[in-house]
């Protein structure tokens, strides 16, 4: 070991001291962001996971829960007065009530403070009384970390992708006959802006309905307070080069620009900089049973998504963070209680794939990665069933739609991801030789021992990971 080694060594030695100290002295604060695409299972999730933080008795994988360290945990008020607070009671009210439903969908930000009070473990064992941790739960749109590929892109740039993309998609018709009619270079009308934005949003929602995961700019689906504000009523047209002050081009792009500058930026600078752990949420089933095309789009979407972790990727970004950077990131496969368990092994599989490029590419240096099939609330049981000489892994529950019990099996996941990722970046129409059921089951009605929180499928063990280290 050098000299300069040692230094190092010592003057590190100290800081960890230091921050002994100190973390003794102030509450440590761990901020826990909660994103994926829509309907990706956020809400449920964080409502399952504070739910079974209170009640740690299914949490034998929360090594803190198992070693009874956690010697209480409430709820307070969040720290940021400018953030709705994350509605857990309603939520849960939803899930737990005597005809259970799923929440409401969400659609912006959200923030809840949770506080453990914790033992120590090892060395501070015996020198420290218990401590309190807070975790700050952040949920929001995975959406919203896309747009950050657009603060590279002028808008010129981004139109033009936008447009050649939309070229191609049925669902885009209706946007594309009003942006071949219009003149760029008319002066600007607000109600040919609105119309055109119009269409353009309904284009994105079509889009997405059809599984597509790349809909940006983020905030047209989730408009929130900003819905019909001049930041959120532009679109792309066909234009490219200097317009004339006043044009309708010129409006776009300044509209755009505005976009950029006062709702992502201000998003990145107020949450997203401030997140140590994070977790992505992925309904990959819900992308396998809609087709390839969605698979593809998907695997595209969080390689754009996981961009934003990636160090260096965008110079505002760089700025801001100046060297900090999330610390772990799990990638969990959503909703895992649709297949028996024999296959959650192939859902592990499929989210490691799906994530891959993205993480090979986006070397998250100093970041831990782990991906995981989880279900943050369990609405089914498992059964083997014989089917034409067959034994069959199914799951069961009570259908959505119908609200009939049944016996569900949704075909066979491959071993090998690439099966699936392989034919959905081929650009693939269908699954070939293969066959994927959609199924949508309504949550069970509970009957909770006390000290429990609600079934689920390897929560503790997604806790464990993001949050275990500091407990
Ligand atoms: N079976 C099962 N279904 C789930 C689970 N989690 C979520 N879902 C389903 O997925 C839907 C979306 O879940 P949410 O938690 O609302 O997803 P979200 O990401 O918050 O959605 P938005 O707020 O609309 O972006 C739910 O309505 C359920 O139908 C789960 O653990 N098991
Ligand atoms: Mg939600």
């Amino acid at each position: 070991m050098g000299i300069s080694n040692l230094a190092d060594g010592l003057v590190r030695g100290v800081e960890s001291v230091g921050d002994a100290v100190s973390e003794a002295l102030f509450e440590p604060v761990i901020r826990l962001g909660v994103t994926g695409l829509a309907r990706s299972g956020k809400t449920v999730f964080i409502t399952s996971l504070v739910a079974n933080l209170l009640d740690r008795g299914r949490m034998p994988g929360l090594a803190a829960a198992q070693q009874g360290r956690i010697e209480a945990a409430f709820l307070q008020p969040q720290p940021d007065d400018t953030v709705p607070r994350f509605d857990y009671e309603t939520h849960l009210g939803a899930l737990t009530a005597a005809k259970p439903h799923w929440p409401d969908s969400t659609r912006a930000i959200s923030e809840l403070r949770l506080s453990l009070r914790v033992r120590p473990t090892g060395l501070l064992a015996g020198l420290q009384g218990p401590r309190t941790v807070h975790l700050d739960i952040v949920d929001y749109p995975g959406e919203w970390l896309l747009d950050l590929a657009l603060l590279d892109k002028s808008y010129d740039d981004w139109a033009s992708n936008a447009l050649s993309w939309m070229n191609n998609r049925t669902c885009a018709q209706g946007f594309m006959e009003g942006a071949r009619a219009l003149d760029p270079e008319a002066a600007h009308d607000e109600g040919v802006a609105q119309d055109l934005a119009k269409r353009f949003t309904a284009y994105l929602h079509a889009a997405r309905a059809q599984g597509v995961s790349d809909c940006t700019p983020g905030r047209f689906l989730l408009p929130g307070d900003l819905q019909g504000s001049p930041v959120l009523t532009f679109a792309p047209i066909p234009f490219v080069g200097p317009s004339q002050r006043g044009s309708l081009h010129r409006e776009m792009q300044r509209r755009y620009e505005a976009y950029k500058a006062r709702v992502v930026k201000p998003f990145f600078r107020d949450h997203f900089s401030r997140i140590d752990r994070q977790i992505v949420l992925v309904d990959a089933l819900g992308a396998i049973h809609a087709g390839p095309r969605a698979v593809e789009d998907l695997r595209a979407a969080m390689g754009d998504i996981l961009g934003a972790f990636r160090p260096g990727r965008n110079a505002f970004l760089t700025r801001l963070l100046r060297g900090k950077r999330v610390e772990k990131i799990l990638f969990a496969a959503t909703k895992a209680d649709h297949l028996h368990h024999r296959q959650h092994p192939a859902l592990t599989g499929i989210i490691e794939a799906l994530t891959r490029d993205a993480r090979d590419r986006a070397q998250f240096a100093g970041a831990e990665t782990a991906a995981l099939s989880i279900a943050a609330l369990r609405a089914t049981t498992e059964e083997m069933r014989d089917h034409g000489g067959q034994s069959l892994p199914c799951v069961r529950g009570t259908l959505l739609e119908t609200g009939k019990q049944a016996a569900f099996y949704p075909g066979a996941l491959p071993e090998d991801p690439g099966q699936l990722l392989g034919p959905a970046r081929d650009g693939a129409e269908s699954w070939l030789g293969a066959d994927f059921q959609a199924m949508s089951f309504a949550p069970a009605p509970l009957v909770l021992k006390p000290g429990d929180g609600p079934p689920h499928i390897r929560l503790d063990r997604a806790a464990e990971f993001l949050i275990g280290d500091r407990l």
